[in-house]
């Protein structure tokens, strides 16, 4: 066995990039590179949460109305610290800050791109150490350079990002992202203490087994997507089935196994939750242009989620992602009678 066998690190993949088009500037590649410092960073704290005191509650109540765990707010330090330090990004939007954050100096208003993202998605499950992870998403500024960034750089509808992703603090930590060129996945080797390039040109299975969902909302749900979910577990080994429900209650974990081995994801919206409970800008656009560069699909339930035009930072959207074929049936479901 070659135990030297040549793997590429997330900066010599992303300088590879460049090398590949020359043309490009460097500023993306160094963006991503900077989120994948602060994901090293989070990981750290994230692998020894339960030994210091940064576990438990912050106290404060985010623009969600969630409360606040204490490694929210340190995840969403350490992306906005590299981001703001870095040459590639103007301002950020994040599900714990009530409104963008424009860096508003000489370097970032010349900078490109714009970055929204959930620091730390799942963060009910820190305290019980359950896979949770940070969701990204890069757009290109619409607005002047030599300006600061302003609301519209952001609020632009998800097939307008150049690059989106994920990192999951789980059994390894690994960092997903895509661009136009194909979705890679970047495992941390911690002897090295860098992302290593371990899942490249991810595709989505075009079908699979599991479905995802929160049984707990079941009679809340639309009439298609009882009937959906109600097909799911009749499914027999004659039409694809059995089928398999998986449900972490970790976005970032769910739509990964699912993303890997095929799969639906389902956050429906319910009777209380017309608009469901996941946030448009920061886990669904994400996922969604993930799973498009990757064969899959998601939508609202009727239309793509990368063609919503978006109204506001936090704004809520039913989400359906996974397999296309799964996604497909879906559809027939839910189609108004
Ligand atoms: P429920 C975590 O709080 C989260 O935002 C996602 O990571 C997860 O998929 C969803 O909420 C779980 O919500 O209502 O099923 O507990």
């Amino acid at each position: 066995m070659n135990i030297n066998r040549r793997v590429q690190t997330l900066d010599e993949f992303t300088i590879q990039q460049m090398r590949d088009f020359p043309q490009a500037t460097g500023e993306l590649a160094g963006l991503l590179r900077d989120i994948g410092l602060a994901a090293k960073r989070v990981n750290v704290e994230v692998n020894k949460a339960g030994l210091v005191d940064i576990l438990g509650d912050a106290g404060g109540i985010n623009v969600q109305g969630e409360e606040v765990k204490k490694m929210d707010i340190f995840a969403n330090n350490q992306f906005m610290g590299v981001l703001r330090h870095g040459i590639s990004c103007a301002g950020i939007g994040s599900e714990e800050l009530d409104d963008i954050v424009v860096f508003n100096d000489e370097v970032s208003n010349n900078s490109k791109y714009v970055c929204l993202f959930d620091p730390l998605d799942g963060s009910s499950n820190i305290d019980v150490n359950v896979s949770i992870g940070t969701i990204f998403s890069v757009f290109k500024r619409v607005s002047p350079l030599g300006q600061p960034a302003t609301a519209e750089d952001f609020l632009q509808p998800g097939r307008r990002q150049v690059a989106a992703g994920y990192i999951i603090y789980g059994s390894s930590t690994i960092l997903v992202y895509g661009t136009r060129r194909g979705v890679n996945g970047f495992t941390l080797d911690p002897s090295i203490g860098e992302f290593s390039l371990s899942h490249p040109n991810i595709t989505c299975p075009e079908t699979g087994k599991f479905y995802s969902v929160n049984h707990g909302n079941f009679f809340q749900y639309a009439d298609g997507v009882k009937k959906y979910i109600d097909g799911c577990q009749k499914k027999t080994k004659a039409d694809g089935g059995p089928y398999t429900q998986r449900y972490i209650g970790s976005m970032v974990a769910d739509v990964h196994r699912n993303l890997i081995k095929g799969g639906i994801f389902m956050y429906p919206g319910t009777t209380d939750k017309p608009n469901g409970k996941l946030r448009l800008m920061y886990e669904c656009n994400p996922f969604a242009f993930i799973l498009e560069l990757s064969g899959g699909k998601a939508t609202d339930g009727s239309i793509s989620i990368l063609d919503i035009v978006p109204a506001s930072l936090h704004q809520r959207t039913p989400f359906f992602a996974g397999s296309r074929k799964m996604m497909d049936e879906l559809e027939i479901f839910m189609k108004p009678a």
